[in-house]
């Protein structure tokens, strides 16, 4: 489709602005995991949680389309944001549809489901088009650091609101999809994607496992993993909680890449590798996952920009060339500043601690307790408006100048 067609297609779906105004006055609800499982529980109502998503989730889009329509032309005006845009709009236009419509209606309920799907289908491929917006701006126009400041803040809250609007409608589907056997087959005590215990070592064997296939397949070699548990709480017991599996895994997946890689890659020439340490403990608030490799770190001051957007949207990656046997472990980018969301979801935080000429620790911090755990959601207000109308000003801490004055001190 080319651009001038999404712009007919924008056209026509007039009332679009109306809507937004209308669901952005609203503050989106964060549920806590607690919420979750009722929702999923034995006396779960498909009419609550139906009566609840028709809102909600018009809520969640509009507040997001608000800043996305704060971004600055030079990004808006990309043909992938125009594209993403007439996805969110069509997807809001598509569940206010249903608030006028009869809760007590066994069709109304399975439309709706049906409808949950499509949407997400939809909006699948959001994050490579996202990106492709980005590397077309910057082909464009160059990056600077307010431009990756100001990329920073609205990709941290899009991709959150997108989790968050993600994990709301696939609990929906997976508990109420009209077969009536709404158990997963595989994982009988699973609420949708939630499980109830999750054995923490248990996914990270098997995201240590797929990443070390995938090391094994590009570097024929991979390091050993070394894992040990603390349960404060229940000691000598293995360390459970109430999670979303996928989401650790991902975070762990892609933390087992940047290590293997790094650790690969500094002993090539050795025949010793040193073993990925992974120390997981349990105390009374925090769950924390460290995952220590001897890879020869980062310097401080590129850490930063292992994080960013911006800096880590690279091109669609070239297989010709020299660094091609890495792409397989490199993924496209941007693996942690999404592994980040994800830990920050459910109000934990992914760290790096690096030394250089040594290796690197990351920290997973997730919430201990499931009444802890509660959605971190964006919501457009004036001081996130604030956000996208700060002009440049000076730093406020001075720039180590190049030619230091002689002070005549000797
Ligand atoms: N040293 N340490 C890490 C990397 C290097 C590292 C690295 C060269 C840099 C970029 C990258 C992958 C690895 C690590 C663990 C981490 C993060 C970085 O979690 O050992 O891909 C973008």
């Amino acid at each position: 489709m080319k651009f001038a067609q999404f712009l007919l297609k924008n056209g026509a779906m007039a009332g679009i602005p109306k809507q937004v105004e209308r669901f952005a006055k609203f503050s989106p609800s964060p549920l806590s995991m607690k919420q979750f499982i009722d929702f999923g529980s034995a006396n779960a109502c498909e009419k609550t949680s139906f009566v609840f998503l028709r809102q909600e989730l018009p809520v969640r889009l509009a507040n997001i389309m608000k800043e996305i329509d704060f971004l600055p032309d030079k990004l808006l005006g990309t043909p992938s944001v125009q594209l993403l845009t007439s996805w969110y709009s069509q997807s809001l236009l598509e569940l206010v549809e249903f608030l006028e419509q009869d809760p007590n209606d066994k069709r109304v309920l399975s439309n709706f489901t049906e409808a949950l799907v499509n949407v997400r289908n939809r909006h699948n491929n959001v994050v490579p088009t996202m990106a492709q917006g980005v590397v077309e701006y910057k082909e464009m126009y160059g990056v600077d650091p307010v431009t990756n400041q100001n990329v920073q803040y609205f990709l941290d809250r899009f991709y959150m609101s997108r989790i968050s609007t993600r994990m709301l409608m696939n609990q929906h589907t997976l508990i109420f999809d009209g077969s009536a056997s709404a158990a997963n087959p595989a994982h009988p005590k699973h609420i949708g994607s939630i499980d109830p215990t999750c054995d923490v070592v248990e996914v990270v064997r098997d995201a240590y496992e797929t990443a070390k296939m995938l090391c094994e397949q590009y570097y024929l070699a991979s390091p050993d993993i070394d894992i040990t548990q603390f349960n404060a709480q229940h000691p000598d017991q293995p360390i459970h909680l109430v999670y979303v599996p996928s989401h650790l895994y991902h975070m762990l997946f892609e933390l087992f890449k940047n290590a293997m890689r790094a650790t690969v890659e500094t002993h090539e020439t050795s025949l010793v590798m040193p073993p990925i340490k992974l120390r997981v403990s349990l105390g009374s608030e925090d769950l924390t996952i460290k995952m220590s490799d001897r890879g020869g770190g980062v310097p401080l001051r590129k850490i930063e920009s292992l994080f960013s957007y911006m800096y880590s949207t690279a091109p669609a990656p070239d297989l010709q060339g020299d660094n091609s046997r890495n792409a397989p472990l490199a993924g496209f980018g941007y693996g942690l500043p999404i592994s980040r969301l994800y830990a920050k979801y459910f109000q934990g935080d992914l760290q790096l601690y690096s030394m250089e000429g040594y290796g690197t620790s990351a920290v997973i911090y997730l919430k201990a307790l499931s009444s802890d755990s509660v959605e971190r959601l964006p919501v457009f207000n004036k001081s996130a408006l604030r956000h996208y109308q700060s002009t440049i000003e000076a730093d406020d801490w001075c720039m180590p100048s190049k030619e230091p004055k002689k002070l005549g001190i000797h």
